[in-house]
């Protein structure tokens, strides 16, 4: 059962689809309170009782024991002191002595301190008096999620060939680098089926322009990457470049259809292209003219896309500048104290995504100028909704790639998410099991980190093991941070090991796409924490390593170096199954504790009782399966 209680006057989120009345929040099922115009709400929790969710957020899949807070951000220090990461995925869980779920849909500020004050209660506090919170009530979690998801509607679907191997990096900057790198995958026999285009592709880091120096006849190297099966993606920036004669820029401003500030002039801030202009995509008729701005490329063959830098990030703006440089001018000659040397120090570096930036932009919401730290955490997936609307329109369900990096929940109708610039650490391998139960959660089906991870340099025996656990994950990207080192699987010794791990992606293709499906068409979840599936086992009720996949099976993957496997729990008998390359080895493991051995070019998987999935021959490109021989791998 669902019920929405409504405060004030939400500004309308669209995060949920299905009608329903809303009650006064007097009848409101737990204790709260009001406190300086914040809404907080709190419950006890007891022993054992566990709290799911809040999707793509630091720490465990537990999240108890520590404080979140719903504000994207723009962060690529991913570690487990951190508060917010680039999402607003505002949707928990509770299971243990009670079960119940709760949304609190409202786009500004919302704090989660998760048993971080005190052990035993959660204390949810509200930014603001205008939300909708939604309870979930009656049945087991996994009914709950079911029927959240289905108030908030159906994933997005991607194409089939989404579930390819993806490579990227900041940046391939040209025709030819990409090139070299299709052949360096073909050399090594590695599939592959997308190569990603970063910020280098544009012109000036001008949305929706291309580079005419680095690809003379985009259209033509688009098509000609097709006939060799790759799909080639482009990133899109929030940011509209501020140039004169730069037709979005200049259309942008003549309609009105940028973030103002309070005085009604543009808004602007520094981004990779320099000074910039952020279209007003909570406007539906921004939407609109941004959507279809799409379409330059899709012109051009192109079917894929990342939405990028959508929380929005913001290097600067002319004000935080100026006062930062006034600072300075100030303290010249000076002999500086540590305070005011720190003091200076923090003026520059606070410069990035200053609060005072995002307070100074407004949106035109209903014709009434809203500020932009009320709905904060729209921006993003009102962007991803821009592109998503425009492609329903203009190809249907099922035939563009999507994913952005800011997200709220309503995107997952659009668009899937990547989890941004994790780093080459090996408990980020842990970090990207732990988000993926509780994106599904959210209604984020298609989502994965980067694969052998964003910044800094990588280890090749990391970004096997980061691939290992990425063959489960429905968006399968190597994507790596400019100035690190190469990650491309063909640029590390023995090439084979990663044409293994790969070619078992593209084997199991056929029952991922299925999972994903079924999932979607189910409003349930492909990836599971073990203590939905096996509620009375207190083991499997506290791994955060493992993960339950589909109906069949569980994954474990190997995830510290130097090591020759890891220990697993079997919360029943299970298949033990090894795959690699083209290889499967069967071992029948009982139910407990087990060390279970696994080479770097191998992918462990188990398969439960009874249950079997179906296998392909491994080909170059997803195109190139062949899904009419299919053998079936039992238990
Ligand atoms: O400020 O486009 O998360 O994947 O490679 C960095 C360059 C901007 C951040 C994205 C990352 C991408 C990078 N972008």
């Amino acid at each position: 059962m669902i019920t929405k209680y409504t405060h004030g006057k939400p500004v309308p989120t669209e995060a949920v689809t299905a009608v329903l009345p809303s009650q006064s929040p007097d009848s409101f099922p737990f204790a709260c309170e009001w406190e300086n115009g914040k809404f907080r709400f709190t419950f006890p929790m007891a022993d054992g009782d566990i709290v799911y969710g809040l999707g793509e957020a630091p720490r465990g899949i537990n999240k108890r024991g520590w404080v979140y807070e719903s504000y994207c951000s723009d962060d690529p220090f991913h570690t487990e002191t951190k508060s917010s990461l680039y999402a607003a995925h505002n949707f928990i869980l509770l299971s243990g002595s009670r079960t119940f779920g709760v949304f609190v849909d409202f786009p500004a500020r919302v704090r989660w301190d998760i048993g971080y004050t005190k052990a035993d209660t959660a204390v949810i506090t509200i930014d603001g008096a205008d939300f909708d919170i939604y309870v979930l009530t009656d049945g087991a979690p996994r009914d709950i999620i079911r029927a959240f998801r289905r108030a908030i509607g159906k994933s997005y679907l991607p194409p089939l060939w989404a579930f390819g191997y993806q490579q990227s990096r900041w940046s391939y900057p040209d025709a030819a680098t990409v090139d070299s790198v299709i052949e360096g995958h073909n050399a090594a026999g590695i599939p592959l089926d997308c190569v990603y285009l970063d910020i280098d592709y544009m012109e000036r880091y001008k949305d929706f322009t291309v580079n005419a120096d680095a690809f003379p006849d985009f259209a033509a190297y688009v098509k000609e990457k097709r006939a060799q099966g790759i799909h080639l993606i482009p990133i899109i920036d929030a940011g509209v470049k501020k140039e004169d004669g730069y037709s979005v820029y200049e259309e942008g401003r003549a309609n009105g259809y940028f973030c103002k500030k309070e005085d009604g002039s543009d808004f602007e801030a520094g981004v990779w292209p320099g000074m910039c202009r952020f279209p007003d995509f909570l406007n539906p008729e921004v939407r609109r003219w941004f959507g279809e701005k799409y379409k330059t490329l899709t012109d051009c063959g192109i079917d894929g896309f990342w939405n990028d830098m959508n929380e929005p990030a913001l290097f600067y703006s002319a004000e935080g500048i100026e006062k930062a440089l006034d600072e300075a001018a100030s303290l010249k000659g000076e002999n500086l104290d540590l305070s005011r040397f720190f003091h200076l120090k923090d003026v520059f570096m606070g410069l990035s995504n200053a609060q005072e930036d995002y307070a100074r932009i407004y949106h035109n919401i209903g014709g009434t100028l809203v500020n932009h730290q009320r709905v904060h955490n729209l921006y993003g997936a009102s962007m991803t909704k821009a592109a998503g609307e425009y492609f329903q329109r203009a190809f249907g369900e099922g035939k563009i790639l999507m994913f952005s990096r800011a997200s709220y929940i309503g995107a997952h109708r659009s668009a899937g998410i990547w989890f941004g610039d994790n780093h080459s650490w090996w408990s980020h391998i842990l970090l990207n099991l732990k988000m993926l139960p509780a994106a599904n959660m959210c209604g984020f089906l298609y989502c994965g980190a980067d694969l052998g991870g964003f910044n800094e340099n990588a280890t090749r025996d990391l970004v096997l093991r980061f691939l290992a656990l990425g063959v489960f994950t429905p968006l399968m990207r190597n994507h790596a941070a400019l100035g690190t080192r190469d990650q491309e699987g063909y640029r590390f010794e023995n090439p084979a090991d990663f044409r293994d791990v790969v070619q078992v992606r593209y084997r199991l293709v056929p029952y991922l796409y299925d999972t994903f499906v079924k999932a979607r068409e189910n409003d349930d979840l492909i990836f599971r924490p073990l203590s939905l599936d096996y509620p009375d086992d207190k083991i499997a009720r506290e791994c955060e390593t493992q993960l339950m996949l589909g109906e069949e099976c569980m994954i474990a993957p190997v995830y510290e170096q130097n090591v020759s496997g890891r220990t697993v729990y079997l919360p029943e008998d299970m298949t033990f199954v090894k795959l690699s390359g083209e290889r499967v080895t069967k071992q029948p493991l009982a139910k407990g504790l087990h060390y279970i051995d696994v080479a770097l070019n191998e992918v462990p998987l188990f398969i439960k009782k009874g249950k079997s999935i179906p296998l392909c021959r491994p080909a170059m490109r997803t195109g190139e399966l062949d899904l009419s021989s299919v053998e079936t791998l039992c238990s």
